[in-house]
């Protein structure tokens, strides 16, 4: 199974990765097993509704090693915004990128006032982005369940800390479980690799379908792209790095120090496909930016990263 991937603004998207992905050096697990969360801080999200049938949080439990958090929206009377169970932690870790895998549960019953649709989601937020949510929606007082999933996604830390929450999201009249066990996180430093080896390689790529800009392209159409002669045309100068850069931020690579550009030059690609029509030559104003964003991203598609490994 291929990965999808998708890079947000703030940390790196989603992974879903391959059973047989390698992880990175472990830097911080928790599996519950000793059944013991007073290291963990309980929390709530919205909870401000207090007419009968109310707003309500239940304290976390963990038992049979696993943690189970639990939250019931009020129905009824405004606000109607649901409510969430949360557990959090910060832990320290190292400036850098690294990979979250959980395992996670989430259902969701809708209990009363049983006309239309409501949901619930259960997930793990790294700094307050959510990784690979558990969701699903029910209605006509029905019940939905997400069977235990391993989660996995990308953050990069940048202060030297993180904060983990582990939160059961209820909507509006929805009584919401998640069930957390086996967190871990891993380094995520795999030696980036040149455009000239994606080309070279398509079966190693991690993703099947990469965003240049706004247009979403195949793995074909960007073989075709990294086929092109370039024959002064900037934005296949730029596409070769940007495309390498992907893969390579997809691939378990540590992208966290090449973020900004690559989200520079989705920028100035815009709408437009690749090779950009009419053609952009590399001295011209526009041409010279992206000769100079595809320089600093093959920069880091060449580099070696400390400690990474192949
Ligand atoms: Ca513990
Ligand atoms: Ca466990
Ligand atoms: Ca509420």
């Amino acid at each position: 199974m291929k990965k999808s991937f998708i890079i947000s603004s703030i940390t790196l998207g989603c992974l879903a990765l391959a059973a047989s992905s390698l992880f990175g050096q472990t830097v911080f697990t928790e599996d519950f097993n000793d059944n013991d969360i007073s290291d963990w801080t309980a929390g709530s999200e919205r909870l401000n509704n207090f007419n009968p049938p109310a707003d309500t949080v239940f304290t976390p439990v963990a038992a049979g090693g696993m943690v189970q958090l639990r939250a019931r929206g009020s129905c009824f009377s405004d606000p109607f915004d649901g409510v969430a169970s949360t557990l959090a932690k910060t832990i320290s870790l190292p400036n850098g990128t690294y990979i979250l895998s959980y395992d996670v549960s989430n259902s969701t019953h809708h209990y009363d006032f049983c006309i239309g649709a409501t949901g619930g989601d259960s997930e793990i937020f790294v700094n307050g982005l959510a990784i690979s949510p558990a969701a699903c929606s029910t209605n006509a007082c029905g019940t939905c369940t997400v069977p235990t999933t391993t989660m996995t996604g990308l953050f990069c830390v940048t202060d030297g800390s993180v904060e983990l929450k582990l939160r059961a999201n209820a909507g509006d009249c929805a009584d919401t479980t998640g069930v957390f066990d086996n967190i871990i996180i891993a380094a995520a430093n795999k030696c980036p690799l040149g455009q000239g080896y994606w080309k070279n390689h398509p079966s190693d790529w991690p993703v099947d379908t990469l965003t240049l800009g706004t247009v979403s392209y195949t793995q074909e159409e960007l073989l075709s792209i990294l086929n092109t002669p370039v024959k002064g045309d900037a934005s296949l100068i730029l596409a070769y790095q940007l495309i390498a850069a992907k893969l390579n931020a997809a691939n378990e690579s540590n992208p966290c120090s090449i973020q900004a550009t690559i989200a520079a030059a989705d920028a100035l690609i815009g709408d437009r496909t690749i090779p950009i029509s009419p053609k952009i030559t590399p001295n011209s104003p526009e041409g010279q930016q992206m000769v100079s964003l595809a320089a600093t991203l093959e920069q880091y598609n060449s580099q070696v990263t400390p400690g990474c490994t192949p």
